[in-house]
């Protein structure tokens, strides 16, 4: 039996700089995604740390937190089989120097930091950044 997954999926602001959020969703389309709900807008340094909140200790946290609020992002809430585990393949390795050929990452990031996309990495993360970005109803199908 077939069972869907949801993931968070974020166009991060590098990528909307770079004019690349047609490329990305592309992408998602082209590899089975089905796009549930999506939204541009903009977070705040506040908003990114509570996002990030796992992050907090790390010493890459302010600066991680003031890239995500430095322009537009687009949130997309992503569905198919094995949704997380798919996109993290999809995305590319963090470090895009590590990245495989093929891979979102690859193609759009310029750094560790600036790296054009976030994906959900497990079930629990998954639920709680879904819920960041959309409410019950948005995703009531
Ligand atoms: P992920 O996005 O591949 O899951 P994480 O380790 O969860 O990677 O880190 C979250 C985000 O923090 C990364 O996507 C990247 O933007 C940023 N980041 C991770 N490691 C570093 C680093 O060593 N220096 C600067 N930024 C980093
Ligand atoms: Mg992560």
């Amino acid at each position: 039996m077939k069972t869907l997954q949801r993931t968070l999926t974020i166009v991060k602001p590098d990528a909307v700089r770079k004019h690349a959020i047609g490329d990305i969703i592309e992408q998602f389309e082209k590899n089975g995604f089905q796009i549930l709900c999506m939204k541009m807008l903009e977070i705040s340094k506040h908003q990114a740390e509570q996002f990030y909140a796992v992050h907090a200790s790390k010493p890459f946290f302010s600066s991680l937190t003031d890239f995500m609020s430095s322009g537009p992002i687009v949130a997309l809430a992503l569905e198919k089989e094995d949704a997380i585990a798919d996109l993290r393949k999809l995305m590319g390795a963090t470090n895009p120097a590590n990245a495989e050929e093929g891979t979102i990452r690859k193609k759009w990031a310029t750094s560790i930091e600036n790296n054009a996309i976030h994906g959900s990495d497990a079930d629990d993360t998954a639920r709680f950044e879904l819920s960041f970005f959309f409410a019950g109803y948005e995703l009531a199908q």
